[in-house]
């Protein structure tokens, strides 16, 4: 982040700084931090399990993450054979969405398939 900002306290009374020549040698100088904050950003991952079908989870990373067919199928192995893999960063509502709709739509399927959300 650039930069601090700054404000000048002061009490008020003859010295009030809204007054004429206002501000005195009893002025405070407070550090104040910037207040354009970034939103935090949430990881949405992809669990293994032992029943899922791959082909199911390739066609799950296409359909709500936008990977290409060769994005999704290397994602899916990581998955399967690490345990768990980060399948998009967004929003708390995004992320929210995503893990909603997959989870959704494994149940639909019948698949055991869990999606989690966690933050960045
Ligand atoms: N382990 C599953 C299988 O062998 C495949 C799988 C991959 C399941 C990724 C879930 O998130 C997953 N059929």
């Amino acid at each position: 982040m650039t930069g601090q900002n700054f404000i000048f306290a002061t009490r008020l009374a003859s010295n009030h700084p809204d007054a004429p020549g206002g501000g005195s040698d009893s002025d405070v100088v407070v550090e104040t931090k910037p207040k354009t904050k970034r939103p935090p950003l949430y990881k949405v991952m992809l669990l293994n399990d032992d029943y899922t079908p791959m082909e199911f989870v390739v066609h799950v990373l296409e359909r709500f993450f936008g990977k290409t067919h060769g994005q999704a199928f290397e994602i899916m192995l990581t998955v399967h054979k690490k345990g768990l893999a980060v399948v998009g960063v967004y929003s708390h509502e995004i992320a929210e969405t995503k893990v909603a709709q997959v989870m959704d739509f494994a149940r639909r399927h019948q698949h055991p398939l869990q999606c989690t959300m966690e933050k960045e």
